[in-house]
């Protein structure tokens, strides 16, 4: 890092100082430069792929401009930041949202059709990063849309997983798993930091050393790789901030096998060097459970290890005191994935900056904080402490060092009560000893937060309710929300020029609040009309998607009614598909002439990708297809009903999916359901819900109003009490009729699959039904019906939709974000000047 002589800095200045300008010609020329100069390409021949790589090459360039700025500005302003940590990000396709970010769609559009390319077919070209398994990933990207929007001085930190989610393949009803390898096209977006590199350690042994009467500890790692920085920008909507996803990659490092070389151990020596490349290789499929692999608390302690060496790296070149530190950084941890970072900090404040335990511990509380995302049990973080003291034993230490700490703090508040000690430490005891993650994450931060006001409650009154006594003011609800730019600016530009056209500006688009001034429309026939035209252009467009990828043909008129998200017994997408079965029994045993007064027609589609290993979840997938094929081909029924699973649910997926549903549905067991954030795109895109009251439907429905969702079911105070119940009665008496004849008519094999099925059916039948099917059936069933009732008539059905998307503000994630650096962070926005308009028209 040797600096530039001050005179050629200036000259280097001149020359940097001016941005490249948007005009087509501009356009066209640096897309046509990077086809020459980037892709080594000739003019004359170059695919649609090539220009894709092209277009995002001089969208980039773009990009970067803004982003070098932007981190210049923050530093020189001197602000605080705040760390977002998370193990996934799913951000989806890049190229289009740039674009909308960056307010030059328009430009692009038209630049490109002058060369003969349409833009929306360039876009197809691109692949959809997945680097998360669902509603925490997500939640991260839209988190970092709203930071940047907002001019949050913000870093997101993640890994570069080289490969993502399995792509969900359906062979003979099955799901197949193919691998993602996503990075084999190259990532124009990314940005490699050849410079930016942190060595992390492994194993080893610790040693103490008495220095001046003081004991200092010291930890030997035996294996050293390397994380090295791979950035990502991402544009903030309608200003110039530009903040960046920073994503590691595990390498080896030469001194990692420095031994193994001079021992003359050539191939073990490389296989060292592969064994490094394998940690950030990737992503763990497992959606709200726990996997207890070595090779993931790896992947943990990269991320947080090379994260917080980066930011105290950072701080250090400002030379501030340490505690300092929380006022100048903000750290949020994504779930208890990344929770060792409050450990590492310790380590390095007190092992190697020479910190007292206290002053460490006042920076290191006063700087984190945790948002735990579920309360289902099997998702809880919980190390052996073998394996975690094998791999860090340091780390295992500290742990114990804050747990024994804490435990006296509360022995001396509550004595004797031991009850209380055990369910508030850090170790859990037993023939297994485990440390629990979600303890150190509470203990070690200054704000709590759940992500749905039920379930912050659910928090304090059940899983972490002996800390609430403890400390009330810690906890915080944040309602989760998701970005309007990818969920109706981009994912619906039919909407979104309505929209438009409504409010008579774009503005809505940074402040979905201001839809509610304008409720009236929903009462006005022409808007009605044009309301339910975007509605069926957006159904058209899955028509194709569905014909091209399921061979299944819709009725583009029937009722477009959809479930995508994990499969998961929780979700209970197998109530769902119990029903339709229901509906097709009901639509059979009706005598032809009279079904279709009986019965609106439906097209119900099931999404969504189950856990590898998750075998109840691949038998739903099972199911669906079962019904599905059963259903689609018999003539008696034709296009009454028609039942699809969607294959491959992933992000982009998602923005053809949701615009085009009419009915979706969020249907988990009352209190399981942390928040749920599609329920949030499926609002704004004037689809009506039919769910339960769990999650963030809860809220949903007070800002809509009851009267305009499909709500049913048990509430959250009366799930454990169904549940005794059925505990001591047969399944054929609580269940009741109809939802037994389904169950009858599988296990007669009406579907075939009877091995496969019966075992599914067992898990409500013989299991105890833990997620109370049985019991929510009959409710279900009958919301079911309000639904075909008011679909019928196609003006209040659609005045109900008008009002779900003007009534959505709430679920911007920029609301969410302000509240965080508010309520959390204390962050304070900043704005980097915009180059001026002139400046950019050249
Ligand atoms: C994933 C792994 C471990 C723990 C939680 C998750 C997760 O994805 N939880 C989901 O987070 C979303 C974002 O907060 C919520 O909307 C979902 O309800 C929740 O299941």
């Amino acid at each position: 890092n040797t600096p530039v002589a001050s005179q050629s800095t200036s000259k280097i200045w001149k020359l940097m100082e001016k941005y490249l300008p948007n005009s087509k010609e501009a356009i066209q020329s640096s897309v046509v430069n990077h086809v020459e100069y980037t892709l080594a390409k000739t003019r004359f021949d170059f695919t649609l792929l090539h220009c894709y790589q092209a277009v995002s090459h001089s969208v980039r360039d773009r990009l970067i401009e803004a982003f070098n700025d932007t981190y210049q500005y923050f530093n020189n302003k001197d602000v605080k930041y705040v760390y977002y940590l998370s193990l996934e990000y799913l951000i989806g396709r890049c190229l289009q949202n740039a674009l909308v970010n960056l307010e030059l769609e328009g430009q692009y559009k038209e630049a490109m059709l002058d060369m003969g390319y349409n833009l929306e077919s360039v876009y197809e070209q691109e692949v959809d990063p997945a680097l998360g398994n669902g509603g925490l990933g997500r939640l991260a990207a839209c988190f970092l849309d709203s930071m940047a929007t907002l001019n949050y001085p913000a870093w997101g930190y993640g890994l570069r997983y080289s490969y993502g989610i399995f792509r969900q393949q359906i062979k003979d009803g099955y799901q197949v798993e193919v691998p993602d390898y996503w990075l084999d096209r190259g990532n124009p977006w990314e940005i490699e930091r050849l410079d930016v590199n942190y060595q992390i350690k492994f194993y080893g042994s610790i040693t103490k050393k008495v220095e001046d009467g003081k004991e200092r500890t010291i930890w030997e790692g035996s294996e050293i790789i390397v994380a090295r920085a791979y950035d990502n920008p991402i544009p903030g909507y309608n200003t110039f901030n530009t903040i960046n996803l920073r994503l590691w990659r595990s390498l080896p490092s030469s001194e990692f096998d420095f031994k193994s070389f001079n021992q003359g151990d050539y191939f073990k020596a490389l296989e060292s060097r592969q064994r490094a490349e394998f940690i950030t290789s990737v992503l763990y499929p497992n959606d709200s459970t726990y996997a207890g692999k070595e090779l993931r608390l790896k992947q943990q302690y990269l991320l947080v290890s090379a994260t917080i060496q980066d930011a105290i790296r950072r701080f250090k070149k400002k030379r501030k005191e340490w505690k300092e530190w929380p006022k100048y950084n903000a750290l949020q941890l994504n779930d208890t994935h990344p929770a060792l970072a409050i450990v590492e900090l310790m380590r390095i404040l007190t092992d190697i900056e020479g910190l007292e335990y206290e002053e460490a511990w006042e920076v290191v509380y006063n700087s984190f904080a945790y948002t735990n995302h579920t309360i289902l049990p099997e998702a809880l973080e919980k190390w052996g402490v073998e394996l975690l003291g094998n791999l860090l034993p340091r780390h295992l230490e500290i742990i114990y060092n804050i747990n024994h700490i804490f435990l006296e703090k509360i022995s001396r508040k509550y004595p004797n009560d031991w009850r209380k000690l055990s369910t508030l430490s850090l170790v859990e005891e037993g023939t297994h000893k485990t440390i629990r993650m979600a303890n150190l994450s509470i203990v070690g931060s200054h704000a709590v937060n759940g992500v749905a006001a039920l379930h912050s409650q659910l928090l304090t009154t059940n899983l972490f309710k002996d800390f609430y006594e403890l400390r009330p003011a810690k906890f915080q609800n944040k309602t989760n929300g998701v970005t309007p730019r990818r969920w109706i600016r981009c994912a619906n530009p039919g909407l979104s020029a309505l929209l438009n056209d409504v409010v008579g500006s774009d503005d809505w688009i940074l402040d979905m609040d201001i839809l509610k001034n304008f409720q009236k429309i929903a009462d006005d026939p022409a808007i009605q009309n044009r309301w339910m035209q975007v509605k069926r252009q957006n159904k058209e467009k899955l028509y194709w998607w569905v014909k091209e990828r399921c061979g299944v043909d819709l009725n583009i008129d029937s009722l477009f009614d959809i479930q995508v998200k994990r499969i998961h017994e929780y979700k209970r997408q197998l109530m769902n598909i119990l029903y339709v079965i229901r509906r097709y029994l009901d639509i059979k045993k009706t005598p032809a002439e009279e079904r279709r007064k009986l019965f609106v027609p439906r097209s119900i589609m099931f999404g969504g990708k189950a856990a590898p290993g998750y075998i109840t979840a691949k038998r739903i997938i099972r199911l669906v297809n079962a019904v599905s094929q059963k259903v689609n081909n018999d003539q008696e029924v034709g296009d009454l009903l028609k039942v699809v699973f969607l294959p491959n649910y992933n992000v982009s997926n998602a923005q053809v999916i949701i615009p085009a549903s009419e009915l979706s549905q969020h249907i988990s067991t009352a209190g399981l359901e942390a928040s749920g954030t599609s329920n949030m795109k499926f609002v704004m895109n004037g689809c009506l819900i039919i769910g339960t009251m769990d999650g963030a439907n809860v809220e949903i429905a007070e800002e809509v109003g009851e009267e305009n969702m499909f709500i049913f079911g048990a509430r959250v105070e009366q799930v454990e009490e169904l549940r005794n119940k059925m505990r001591n009665s047969n399944y054929r008496d609580y269940f009741g009729p109809r939802l037994t004849e389904v169950c009858d008519a599988i296990s007669s094999d009406l579907f075939g699959y009877k091995y496969d099925l019966d075992a599914l059916l067992d898990t409500i039948r013989n299991k105890n039904d833990y997620y109370i099917l049985g019991a929510d059936f009959e409710s279900y069933c009958e919301a079911q019906q309000r639904v075909d009732n008011l679909y019928r008539n196609k003006s209040e059905w659609t005045k109900k939709s008008i009002l779900n998307s003007l009534r959505s503000g709430k679920f911007s994630s920029d609301r969410t974000i302000r509240q965080y650096a508010e309520e959390i962070w204390d962050l304070e926005p900043c704005e980097i000047p915009n180059p001026s308009k002139s400046e950019k028209e050249r």
